[in-house]
C-alpha cells in the first residue's frame, strides 16, 4: 500500500535568516534559503511535503508549533537562542504530540556554559547537533524511521 504523504514542519528560530553571513567559523557558509532548498529536494525523495519557517520572534514559534497540531506529522525545530531560554517553547512542544527532533548546526555542548542548557532536548525524541546544515537531512532521516515504525 502506497504510504500517506505527510507534511513535515522545519522551524527556525531567531538570527537563523542570517546564516551565510553570521559567524560562518561557527554556522558554515550555506544559507538558510541552501538549507530549505537542500530539505525540500530530499524530502520529496522520502515522500514528504516539507513546510520550512523561520522566525525571530518567540511568540511566533509558539504560535506556529500551536498550529502544527493536527497538520503536521513531526516537526524538526532549531530555536536558535530560544533553546536555552524558552519555557513558553517547551510548553507549546508538549502540547504538540508528534515527533519533535531538535537540530543545532553547531555542537553547543561544545560551546559557552550558558549553550549547554536545553529546553527543547527534554521534550524532544531526539538532538541532532554539530553537523551544519547536514544535521536536517539526518533530521529528516530521522522522521522518516520514526513514522514508518508507526
Ligand atoms: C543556533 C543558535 O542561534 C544558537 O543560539 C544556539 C544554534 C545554537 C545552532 O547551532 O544551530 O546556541
Amino acid at each position: 500500500m502506497a504510504k500517506p504523504r505527510h507534511n513535515i514542519l522545519i522551524l527556525n528560530g531567531p538570527n537563523l535568516n542570517m546564516l551565510g553571513i553570521r559567524e560562518p567559523e561557527v554556522y558554515g557558509l550555506q544559507t538558510l534559503t541552501d538549507i530549505a532548498n537542500d530539505c525540500q529536494e530530499y524530502a520529496d525523495e522520502l515522500g514528504f511535503d516539507v513546510d520550512f519557517r523561520q522566525t525571530n520572534a518567540e511568540g511566533e514559534l509558539v504560535t506556529i508549533i500551536q498550529q502544527a497540531r493536527g497538520n503536521h506529522a513531526a516537526l524538526i525545530i532549531n530555536a536558535g537562542a530560544y533553546t536555552h531560554t524558552s519555557i513558553a517553547i517547551h510548553d507549546a512542544l508538549k502540547i504538540l504530540e508528534v515527533p519533535v527532533i531538535e537540530v543545532h548546526l553547531s555542537n553547543p555542548m561544545a560551546r559557552e556554559a550558558f549553550r549547554h542548557t536545553s529546553y527543547i532536548s527534554p521534550v524532544a525524541k531526539g538532538t541532532i547537533c554539530g553537523f551544519g546544515g547536514h544535521g536536517y537531512i539526518l533530521a529528516l532521516n530521522a522522521v522518516r524511521s520514526l513514522l514508518d515504525e508507526g
